[in-house]
């Protein structure tokens, strides 16, 4: 079976009225996806934008071998497939990864995934991989379970993730052309033996390819992960995702190199850049053409555990676990009720949009006038509900005459500790400022006095007028506020603070 549903055209999403065919809520999209496939996407926070606002994913690290080498991966640290660069903190074994599982389950009801993605490759290291998922399957049965592999061993498994009852896979597909993987794998293990250079990376490709097809033959849902590496692959990954698409994968990520020397990764040391986001946002909307993408990937740990962009992580050491009480039964019951509740409530947003103009147009201003960017401050849920000084992150969004789209996230440091580290605050927040380049407006529950100033000071206005309201209706707002004000007719000019 092809998926290919999920492209706004094909799915029927309202045209003529859509900047770049999204109008910025997921739930419409949702509602033109068959049953059978809106069941298995609509509570993975990863496969569904919608869902990512609601629904928890944690990871178990597991895996520890990796059976390829990337350049941009330092092997003391996680995959970099899936994770951003830092140590896991425990390497677990699969009874550990399953207890702490029923922990987390238990504790954070809206915790529906468990994907399994490193620190190395889930599939070099098969007998801990699935012996992990089996267990969870008797216990768990409500889990979710996700694997994400490099793919140089997935055609030997794919039998194995079948029958492991596995329904999502996530395949990073770097290149098609050996000439450029060569650039990007220096090595990989194969049949018992270290291959090296073109050859290398053309029975990586070769298997990756299989592999894909392999599992959509057997209708899992496969995602595509793929690193931009500027002046490597990015010309590339319009062809990948075109290929990728045709072959039936479900939704392309297109995440950034990660590359800060510091890390020690081949491409760090060598000087290799990542891309900007806007580069980034420039490469996603072309690939869109072709095929869903996903924009809210936090490139999360082999080891994170809640919310995509939250890390809860510490709450469920091994020591803590021991001392918890769990009572799983229990908390299988809430868990039932609470994915009930969620679920009926992202059904209630999509009958309430579907037939009609996207719920975020903003009819009132001109079309043909000038995008804006805006970053949000989210504590989840899909509403604007951050203080400005505690985000650790921010939404960014475009808003347009014809609907608002979400475009992806910056990292950020939380300035505002609530301490005594006024010394570094201004420091801290001109980064923060620095990470909202190309933003004209935030939008949070509360923003003090001096980042307000500064913020302005740097042509981003901060608005804290939209607090607790949904975010594409809080922008759409203040996107008219704009038009009204007569600040569309020109870019105004950023001066950066520091
Ligand atoms: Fe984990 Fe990956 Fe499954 Fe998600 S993460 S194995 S598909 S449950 Fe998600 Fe994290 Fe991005 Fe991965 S945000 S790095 S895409
Ligand atoms: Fe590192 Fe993952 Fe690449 Fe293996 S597949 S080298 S663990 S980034």
């Amino acid at each position: 079976m092809k998926l290919t549903i999920l492209d706004p055209a094909d799915a029927g999403a309202p045209k003529g009225g859509c900047a770049a065919g999204s109008c910025g809520s997921t739930a419409d999209q949702m509602s033109h996806l068959p049953e059978s496939i809106r069941q298995r996407v609509f509570n993975h926070p990863c496969y569904s934008e919608q869902a990512h606002h609601h629904f928890a994913r944690m990871h178990v690290a597991v895996a520890p071998a990796c059976n390829i080498q990337c350049h941009y991966c330092n092997r003391k640290y996680d995959c970099a497939n899936e994770s951003r660069p830092g140590v896991v903190s425990e390497l677990l074994t699969p009874e550990q990864a399953v207890k702490k599982t029923m922990a987390v389950a238990a504790t954070i009801p809206q915790m529906t995934v468990l994907g399994i993605a490193g620190p190395g490759d889930p599939l070099a290291n098969p007998d801990r991989t699935f012996a992990t998922f089996r267990m969870l399957a008797a216990q768990a049965p409500d889990i979710k379970l996700c694997v994400s592999t490099n793919g140089l061993a997935l055609p030997d498994c794919v039998e194995e993730l079948a029958r492991a009852n596995i329904e999502h896979v996530t395949i990073t597909i770097n290149c098609l052309d050996p000439a450029v993987g060569e650039e990007i794998y220096p090595w990989v293990f194969w049949k018992n033996r270290r291959i090296r250079g073109r050859e290398a990376a053309k029975i990586l490709i070769d298997r990756q390819q299989r592999g894909l097809e392999m599992l959509v033959e057997r209708d899992i849902l496969v995602k595509v992960n793929s690193v931009m590496i500027p002046g490597v692959n990015d010309e590339h990954l319009a062809e990948v995702s075109k290929e990728v698409k045709r072959k039936g994968a479900f939704l392309h990520n297109v995440m950034p190199l990660i590359s800060e020397p510091e890390h020690g990764t081949f491409f760090g040391v060598m000087g290799q850049r990542g891309p900007s986001p806007a580069e980034l946002q420039s490469l996603q909307d072309k690939c869109a053409g072709d095929m869903n993408m996903m924009r809210h990937c936090r490139q999360c740990r082999a080891d994170a555990v809640g919310l995509l962009g939250e890390d809860r992580g510490a709450e469920f050491t091994l020591d803590k676990i021991e001392a918890m009480d769990i009572d799983y039964a229990a908390a299988m019951t809430r868990r039932s009720a609470i994915h009930a509740a969620i679920d009926e409530e992202l059904q209630q947003q999509a009958a309430a949009l579907s037939g009609h103009r996207p719920a975020t147009a903003v009819p009132a201003v001109p079309a043909g006038s000038r995008p804006v960017l805006m970053a949000v401050a989210s504590k989840g849920g899909g509403l604007v509900n951050e203080h400005f000084g505690h985000a650790r992150e921010f939404l960014v969004y475009e808003a347009a005459p014809a609907g608002v789209r979400f475009i992806g996230h910056r990292k950020v440091e939380a300035y505002c500790s609530g301490g005594d580290t006024c010394g570094e605050a201004e420091t801290a927040l001109d980064r923060t400022i620095r990470a909202l380049e190309g933003c004209e407006a935030v939008l949070c529950s509360k923003v003090g006095h001096e980042p307000w100033e500064a913020l302005e000071a740097a042509g981003i206005r901060p608005n804290g007028e939209h607090g607790m309201e949904r975010i594409e209706r809080a922008v759409a707002a203040v996107y008219l506020e704009f038009y009204r004000a007569g600040r569309l007719d020109a870019r105004e000019t950023h001066h950066m603070a520091g």
